[in-house]
C-alpha cells in the first residue's frame, strides 16, 4: 500500500470544493490507488459548515481517504502537503472593479506564499483557483523564494475544457476526438482560445468550421462562458471548475496523452516571446510530474494580436501588485 499524500484545499466550504473534496477522496485527482489526507482550510466563520462537510466525507467511508482535518489558520493547514489548491478568494463584489478585486486578494497569496515556502513539502505542487487565478499564482510564487515558480500554476483548463466542449457540441464530434486546443494568456475575458493547431478527428479543425464564425462568434463565446453561467445560474462555474482542478492536477501527476498537450496558467519562460516571469497559459506536455511548453507552433498574425492583448493585460496586472513581488 502507497502512503499517503497530503492535498491542503482552501476555500474547502465553497461551491467548488463542494463538487471537488469528494472526488478527490474516489482517486480522480491523484490515481486510483493512492490513499490521500485531506487538510481543509477555511476563514474562521465558515469552520461550521466545513465540520458539515467533513462529516459527509467519513460517511462515503471511501477506501483512499486517509484522514481529514481542518484549519482555520492557513499556516497549520499547508504543513507538509505534497499538493496545494489554493481555491478561497474575495468574490468580486457588485459594482467592483477587476483592478480592486486584485488589489483586495493579493496580500492573501502573498501571505500563502510565504506559508508554503516555510511549511510545505520540498516538491509540492500548488494550482490557484482563486481569481485573478494568474496573477494571484505570480503572487504567491514569488513569495516562496525557496521554492522553484515551475511549482505554482494556475487554472485555465476549464477554459480549455470549454472550447472542447463547445467546439465537440458544434461539429457533433465526441470531445475525445477533439486535440490540440491551445489557451493562451489570462483566464479572463481577454484569453485567446485557440483553434489553430486543433484537430477534429486528426483532420484540421479550422478546415471544418466557419472561419467567420470562429473568429467573430466562438471567441468570444469561450471567453465570456463564465459570465455567461453566472447570468443564468446566479452562480459562477462550480462542477465544471472541480472537473477542470481534477484534469489539470491529473495530467500535471500523472501525464498527457500521445499526440495531444493541456492548457495551463504557468510562470513564461520567454517562449513565444511572452514577457519572461509573467503567469501565462501555454499549451504544454506533462510527464511524470513535470511539464514542458510546447514547442515551435506556427502562430498567424491573427492568433499574435490575440496573445498580445491578453499578455498586455496580464502585465498591467502585474503593475498593480508590484509591491507585493520582492525580487
Ligand atoms: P465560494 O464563494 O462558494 O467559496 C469560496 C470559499 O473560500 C468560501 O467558503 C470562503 O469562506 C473561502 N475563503 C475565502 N478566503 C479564504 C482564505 N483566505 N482562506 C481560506 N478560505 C477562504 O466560491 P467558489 O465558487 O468556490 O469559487 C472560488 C474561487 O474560484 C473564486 O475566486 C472564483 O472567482 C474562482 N474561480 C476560478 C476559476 C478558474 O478557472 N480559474 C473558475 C471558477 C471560479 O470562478
Amino acid at each position: 500500500m502507497k502512503r499517503p499524500v497530503r492535498i491542503a484545499v482552501t476555500g474547502a466550504a465553497g461551491s467548488i470544493s463542494h463538487s471537488l473534496l469528494f472526488r478527490i477522496a474516489a482517486g480522480e485527482m491523484v490515481g486510483r490507488d493512492q490513499p490521500v489526507i485531506l487538510q481543509l482550510i477555511e476563514v474562521p466563520r465558515a469552520m461550521e459548515p466545513l465540520r458539515g462537510i467533513a462529516m459527509e466525507l467519513e460517511d462515503c467511508a471511501f477506501p483512499l481517504l486517509h484522514s481529514i482535518s481542518m484549519h482555520d489558520r492557513f499556516e497549520d493547514g499547508v504543513v507538509g502537503a505534497h499538493y496545494v489548491l489554493l481555491i478561497g478568494a474575495r468574490p468580486r463584489g457588485p459594482g467592483m472593479e477587476r483592478s480592486e478585486l486584485i488589489t483586495a486578494n493579493a496580500p492573501v497569496f502573498a501571505g500563502q506564499g510565504r506559508a508554503i515556502n516555510e511549511f510545505a513539502n520540498r516538491d509540492v505542487k500548488v494550482l490557484v483557483v482563486g481569481n485573478p487565478a494568474n496573477t494571484n499564482a505570480l503572487i504567491a510564487s514569488r513569495n516562496a523564494p525557496d521554492l522553484s515558480p515551475a511549482q505554482f500554476t494556475a487554472l485555465t483548463r476549464l477554459d480549455h475544457n470549454r472550447t472542447r466542449g463547445i467546439l465537440a457540441n458544434h461539429t457533433g464530434a465526441n470531445p475525445r476526438g477533439i486535440r490540440r486546443i491551445s489557451v493562451w494568456g489570462n483566464h479572463s475575458s481577454t484569453q485567446f482560445p485557440d483553434l489553430g493547431h486543433a484537430t477534429i478527428y486528426g483532420e484540421p479543425a479550422l478546415a471544418q468550421v466557419d472561419e467567420h464564425w470562429y473568429r467573430e462568434q466562438f471567441i468570444r463565446k469561450i471567453q465570456r462562458r463564465g459570465a455567461a453561467i453566472i447570468e443564468a445560474r446566479g452562480h459562477s462555474s462550480a462542477a465544471s471548475a472541480a472537473q477542470a482542478i481534477l484534469n489539470h492536477m491529473y495530467d500535471w501527476i500523472n501525464g498527457t496523452p500521445e499526440n495531444d498537450w493541456v492548457s495551463m496558467g504557468i510562470v513564461s519562460d520567454g517562449s513565444y516571446g511572452i514577457e519572461k516571469g509573467i503567469f501565462y497559459s501555454f499549451p504544454v506536455r506533462c510527464d511524470y510530474g513535470r511539464y514542458q511548453i510546447v514547442q515551435g507552433l506556427e502562430i498567424s498574425d491573427f492568433a499574435r494580436d490575440r496573445m498580445r492583448e491578453t499578455e498586455r493585460e496580464l502585465l498591467e496586472e502585474m503593475q498593480t501588485v508590484a509591491e507585493l513581488l520582492p525580487e
